[in-house]
């Protein structure tokens, strides 16, 4: 069966993790360093997802200070139990353990924390058993630095394990056995996994008991999902969770990448939601028809005010402490400890340009397209200079720069790959820096998007646009995004 082209939560958006209520389903996400976290979706047909705000959206909930480029926050589970929304997570940044929050509304306000320190491992998630016995399954480290996924009995109130942790499945023998969610159909108890790293040889395994706690018998056709092989565009597919529709049929969202430019060797949005069809076969799931996605663009994003959008996240800070909204009627950059700080959303479409017009007061600012410090590749204005700038590791070069006589409107922008289609040449895209004049777009600066895709840069995350900058008047931003060019005028 083949799998989706197209994510249904395109850009940066892996481990997901869906549930039902009523006839609404919804989503989370793994959110790394970026703070908040945890971004959730609605939708009413599991192809069509709307933002609805971040499940850990206050620093009492998210200690992120300092965290390194894809730590913080991993793969949640999200479900619905009890005329409640429970979402578990594990901070990599904040140990030991998990943490567990609650909410009646899942736009928020979500609880305080419940931690479980004694759950040792990542990737929780929590099922209930008719006796409202709360099995919390994760995947954790066992003796001789093999890696399993382990279960425990949960005190939802407190935090404890009321049982010893036992080992209920190693997978089927691919590396990393994680990611595990624990779903009952019937009588009997699937336990889906993430085996073979989170790269191109991710998959999905499952193994079925009568009970929650097993004993777990692998299904004979593993792996129920994978596009380890394959010459598929959508590589890297793996991670599932799966739901069951109110007529009864089943879907499944997993993670996966769109790869472009030369042999398909490239991506650079990050691990995207995808969704297919789950069909049963013989008390087995079987991966059924894609769900292809549509939200390919074209997407306009204006940062107005006084909210931020949705969207908006800085890495290790909240982008309140760093973008507050002035009562001139614009944002101002701040960064509390003068260093350059970051603040912006997901680039979730292949073709994107972003303007802004800023106007700083110390020092540099402006726009930023970037994987992670390492990886990014800066226009930014200071006095009259305007200037593009890439930093690839060590690695710090000028790509381009000039004098204007006026506040420049500064415009960075993605756009096909240079190099002929199947050759070597190829990239994923380019990454082109300029200034928007009366007469048309000036190109100052271009860098091969390769730089800045995560087979370059490495890490869990994906690009993000922005703003840069450590004191800066925010006189307009704007993010425009489509998978097709021809709906970005030039
Ligand atoms: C996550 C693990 C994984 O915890 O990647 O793809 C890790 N699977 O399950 C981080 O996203």
């Amino acid at each position: 069966m083949p799998i989706a082209k197209k994510p249904v939560v395109p850009g940066l958006h892996p481990d997901p993790s869906v549930c039902r209520a009523g006839s609404e389903f919804y989503l989370v996400n793994s959110s790394f360093e970026y703070a908040p976290g945890v971004p959730i979706f609605r939708s009413g047909d599991l192809r069509h997802w709307s933002p609805i705000g971040h499940v850990l959206d206050r620093p009492d909930q998210l200690e992120l200070a300092g965290c390194r480029h894809s730590g913080g926050v991993y793969a949640p589970t999200l479900r619905y139990h009890r005329e409640r929304f429970w979402m578990i997570t594990t901070n990599v940044h904040d140990q030991p353990g998990q943490v567990l929050v609650t909410a009646t509304d899942p736009a928020g306000a979500w609880s305080r924390p419940i931690r479980v320190p004694d759950a040792d491992g990542i990737d929780p998630d929590l099922a209930w058993d008719d006796a409202g016995t709360c099995w919390l399954t994760w995947s954790g480290e066992l003796p001789k630095g093999r890696q399993g996924i382990i279960q425990a009995v949960l005190d939802t109130e407190t935090g404890a394990l009321l049982t010893e942790p036992a080992v209920i499945w190693r997978g089927t023998g691919g590396q990393f056995p994680e990611g595990p969610h624990l779903i009952r159909r019937g009588s009997t108890w699937y336990l889906f996994i993430a085996e073979g790293g989170t790269e191109r040889g991710h998959a999905v395994t499952v193994a079925r008991g009568p009970r929650p706690d097993g004993p777990f018998e692998p299904c004979p056709d593993n792996p129920l999902l994978t596009a380890r092989g394959s010459a598929w565009s959508t590589q890297s597919t793996g991670h599932a969770d799966v739901v069951q529709r109110p007529d009864g049929s089943w879907a499944m969202v997993f993670l996966g990448v769109r790869l472009r430019g030369s042999a398909l060797c490239w991506h650079v949005l990050g691990r995207e939601t995808f969704a297919a069809e789950l069909d049963w076969e013989d008390g087995w799931p079987r991966l059924g028809e894609p769900i292809e996605g549509d939200a390919a663009g074209p997407v306009v994003e204006e940062l107005t005010g006084p909210g931020l959008p949705h969207a908006w996240v800085a890495p290790a800070r909240f982008p309140a402490d760093l973008l507050r909204y002035t009562p001139e009627g614009h944002w101002h950059l701040t960064s509390p400890s003068h260093e350059e700080v970051f603040v912006g959303r997901r680039q979730q479409h292949f073709f994107i340009s972003a303007q802004a017009r800023v106007d700083p007061g110390a020092g540099r600012a402006g726009v930023e397209l970037r994987i992670d410090p390492f990886h990014r590749v800066t226009l930014s204005v200071e006095g009259d200079q305007v200037r593009v700038t890439a930093s690839i590791g060590g690695v710090q070069a000028v790509l381009g720069e000039t004098t204007v006589t006026a506040p420049p409107v500064l415009e960075l922008r993605t756009r096909p790959s240079e190099g002929a289609e199947g050759t070597p040449c190829q990239g994923p895209d380019l990454i082109v820096a300029g200034v928007r004049e009366a007469t048309g777009f000036r190109e100052l600066g271009r860098l091969d998007g390769r730089y800045l895709s995560t087979e370059v840069a490495g890490g869990f995350t994906g690009r993000m646009i922005g703003l840069v900058g450590a004191d800066a008047a925010v006189r307009s931003f704007v993010y425009r995004g489509s998978d097709d060019l021809t709906d970005l005028d030039d």
